[in-house]
């Protein structure tokens, strides 16, 4: 049995029959999750139990939760807008945008709202954010329209203040200290006056909300125009590439099926040799085992060869 140091990072013979495809494929689709930028230390929905603090994630993510109590959803948010700033992209991001600049018929559909592969430099024209970004807002006032992008204020109002000094014991760093998380529930976050939190400047009545898609919300029409316009183009998709997600949200998910009906042999890659999609898999796919940050550089080696800089957008900010 070869020493773990030589084990190869994926299996010889499902790399070179993946790579021999790959290299071939002229119509590929990539199927983006929360996996992916888990070794950028952002925390899955899965991750954790899905909880961030004592809240099920998914019910933070909704109209109603926002309706019920905007002050701990934009908590919620501030959080991630906050770690997503601290995050940098991985090695799989730069994969995926040099791919993306390599294969003319490359299209990326993400759930992620991270921001990271943009950072990477994945050019935007082929990478669709399905549902939407941490740093766009837009008013919550169904008779308001105004929305913005790329708001990397953080935190967006003061008192969305991840606390930063000594006199306060939630500070990240007296909470480091203390080996506490400020996603631990033991920690009490403050409640936030309606006040305090982000306006709209348009209609000044509205609050703002984080521009992503909401559980019962639909995804944004150009995005879905734009996928379907490209899924249409041609009867044919020879590989799909379903990377660092459980694959259970709707309808992104259900690109994974599609594109196995339009001939596609499906690449997963997960850590969890049980998260295959919800339609399994068959003859002729691929499982890659393992944390995406390494094994996607590694599986798209032939077609972008090495990854060696990383420029991270947010840098040019
Ligand atoms: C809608 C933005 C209707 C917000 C998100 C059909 C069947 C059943 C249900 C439905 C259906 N159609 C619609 C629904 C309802 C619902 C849905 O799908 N519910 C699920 C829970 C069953 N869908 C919706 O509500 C959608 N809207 O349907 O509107 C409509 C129609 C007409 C008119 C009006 C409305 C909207 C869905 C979008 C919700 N927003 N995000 C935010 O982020 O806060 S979804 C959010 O959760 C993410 O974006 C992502 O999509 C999902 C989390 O999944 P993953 O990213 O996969 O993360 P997860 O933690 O689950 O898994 C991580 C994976 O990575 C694991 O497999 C793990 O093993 C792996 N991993 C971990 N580390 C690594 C790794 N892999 C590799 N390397 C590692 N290092
Ligand atoms: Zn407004």
């Amino acid at each position: 049995m070869a020493s773990t140091a030589t084990r190869p990072i994926v299996p010889p013979a499902d790399l070179e029959s993946f790579q021999a495809h790959l290299n071939r494929s002229t119509r590929i689709l990539a199927l983006l999750g929360a996996g992916l930028s888990a070794s950028s230390g952002l925390p899955t929905f899965r991750g954790a139990g899905g909880l961030w603090r004592t809240h099920d994630a998914v019910q933070l993510a909704t109209p109603s939760a926002f309706s019920r109590d905007p002050g701990l959803v934009w908590q919620f948010y501030s959080y991630r807008r906050h770690m997503a700033l601290q995050a940098k992209p991985n090695p799989a991001h730069y994969a995926l945008a040099e791919l993306a600049k390599r294969k003319e018929g490359f299209m990326t559909l993400s759930q992620n709202v991270d921001g990271l592969s943009p950072r990477a430099g994945h050019p935007a024209s082929t990478l669709k954010l399905l549902h939407g970004s941490l740093f766009d807002v837009k008013c919550s006032d169904f008779f308001c329209s105004y929305s913005e992008t790329a708001n990397y204020t953080d935190p967006i109002v003061p008192a969305l203040q991840i606390p930063t000094d000594e006199s306060d014991p939630t500070t990240t760093s007296a909470l480091q200290a203390r080996e506490l998380d400020i996603s631990d529930s033991n920690v009490l976050l403050p409640e936030l006056a309606i006040r305090d939190l982000p306006r709209c400047p348009n209609c000044k009545k509205g609050l703002l909300r984080p521009g992503v898609v909401w559980f019962g919300e639909m995804l944004p029409t150009a995005v879905l125009n734009d996928i379907d316009r490209w899924i249409t183009e041609s009867n044919t998709i020879d590989l799909i590439i379903v990377i660092g997600t459980s694959a259970r949200v709707y309808p992104a998910a259900g690109y994974v099926d599609l594109a196995r009906s339009k001939g596609a042999r499906v690449a997963v890659v997960n850590v969890d040799r049980d998260d295959e999609p919800a339609s399994g898999m068959y003859q002729g796919d691929w499982f890659f085992e393992g944390d995406a940050a390494q094994i996607v550089p590694e599986i798209l080696k032939s077609v972008i060869g090495e990854i060696t800089e990383m420029p991270d957008a947010a840098e040019e900010r």
